[in-house]
């Protein structure tokens, strides 16, 4: 099929969702049209069946706010009348299902019918779809998508706890290309960061407030209390300022490395021993995944989807959002029991292959045929 993909193109689990799954459906033969303001960061090349067309929002001194959803629409009116595309797929439901569906109303007038699959990552309904000044809007193109999926089971209740919604709503969980991480790294490197009697800690996230930044730092001093350890501090985002200042006044500047963005996750958490997810809120806990299927020990919050990842006395331990005395005292107790913590690593790898692309990627294909079948009757 020939699809377009909208997505946010920055470091973020719902743009690299997108991006992962663009680049597995082009392999098995369709063909991919990314639409978005920058290309993908997980997007490293482009070839005869990926393509990538720019947004572009010129500035005009009139405006306060630039359009970007007027932008958006008009690209993909014209990028799938040039390209015969036959299904578009919006990732995020702010602003892209809003402006998907000006682009299928717009087509109407040509007697071109488009069907749109609306993918819900997470904070485009707990967080910012919720927002009094959005929700209508939001309610409004969900209910105006052909297919509207979750990536959890909790997110789907979330949706329709929160929303009045009208159309079902498909749970396809996040997924993991397996076949990337087959070959166990030797050259892991771990002497760069930490000396071999310290354990290795990492967080990889966009820093904002939801992830509960101070939560990480506070679960790593008590554990560097206890035992020689090193924590790795991957992304960016608004609260990095504010943990490398916590880091100075309690004194572990020279225990914690802070990475910024890296497309080399997998090379880092290679070394990891635990992997620390503490949010407020989480619909699936991506990164949560990444760190399993690299043998990483997952101690998180029990909030949102992460439950249906992280599994309780399994693949790590989970506990109240906030309790960072339970959290750091979990994470002793696995990195004290070197055996222990091995077997949970393993655990980790083996239920993350379970969220293997080749098992999610025909949930998705699926989806596809039927809306591409009844696009005659789609929602307009
Ligand atoms: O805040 C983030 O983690 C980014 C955000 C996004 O939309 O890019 O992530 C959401 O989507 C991911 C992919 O589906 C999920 O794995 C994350 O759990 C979710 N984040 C939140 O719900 C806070």
């Amino acid at each position: 099929m020939k699809i377009a993909i909208v997505c946010y193109p920055t470091f973020g689990g719902s743009g690299v969702v997108a991006t992962e799954l663009g680049i597995a459906l082009a392999e098995r033969g369709h063909e991919i049209h990314f639409v978005t303001y920058r290309q993908p960061v997980r997007l490293e090349f482009l070839n005869s069946n990926i393509h990538f067309h720019e947004v572009h929002v010129p500035e005009y001194p009139l405006f306060r706010y630039q359009p970007y959803e007027l932008a958006l629409s008009s690209k993909l009116v014209d990028t799938i009348k040039l390209y015969d595309i036959e299904l578009l797929h919006v990732h995020y439901a702010i602003p892209h299902a809003y402006a998907g569906y000006m682009a299928k109303k717009m087509l109407k007038e040509d007697s071109i019918y488009i069907p749109m699959i609306t993918t819900l990552h997470g904070t485009d309904i707990t967080l910012v779809g919720n927002h009094p000044f959005y929700k209508s809007a939001v309610t409004f193109s969900i209910n105006k998508s052909d297919v509207v999926t979750s990536v959890s089971e909790d997110l789907k209740q979330k949706t329709l706890e929160m929303f009045d919604v009208k159309k079902p709503v498909e749970v396809i969980p996040n997924f993991i290309d397996i076949k990337k991480y087959s070959n166990d790294y030797t050259d892991c490197q771990r002497s760069l960061m930490a000396k071999d009697e310290e354990k290795i800690i990492t967080h990889i996230s966009n820093f904002r407030e939801v992830k509960r930044i101070p939560d990480v730092i506070k679960i790593f001093y008590k554990i560097q209390e206890q035992m020689p350890a090193k924590l790795i501090m991957v992304g960016e985002g608004p609260e990095k300022e504010h943990a490398e200042l916590m880091c100075e006044e309690l004194d572990i500047v020279d225990k914690v490395v802070f990475l910024g963005n890296s497309n080399e996750i997998d090379r880092i958490l290679c070394f990891s021993d635990i992997f620390l997810l503490p949010s407020e809120t989480e619909s699936f806990g991506l990164a949560a995944l990444e760190a399993m299927i690299n043998k990483v020990a997952v101690i998180s919050s029990n909030t949102g989807g992460i439950p249906e990842v992280n599994q309780d006395g399994i693949t790590g331990f989970l506990s109240d959002v906030g309790n960072v005395e339970e959290m750091a005292k979990n994470a002793l107790y696995l990195l004290k029991d070197e055996t222990l913590l091995n077997t949970f690593k393993e655990n980790a790898r083996t239920v993350a292959s379970k969220f293997d692309i080749l098992n999610i990627l025909p949930l998705y294909e699926t989806v596809y045929e039927k809306a591409y079948n009844s696009r005659y009757k789609n929602s307009y």
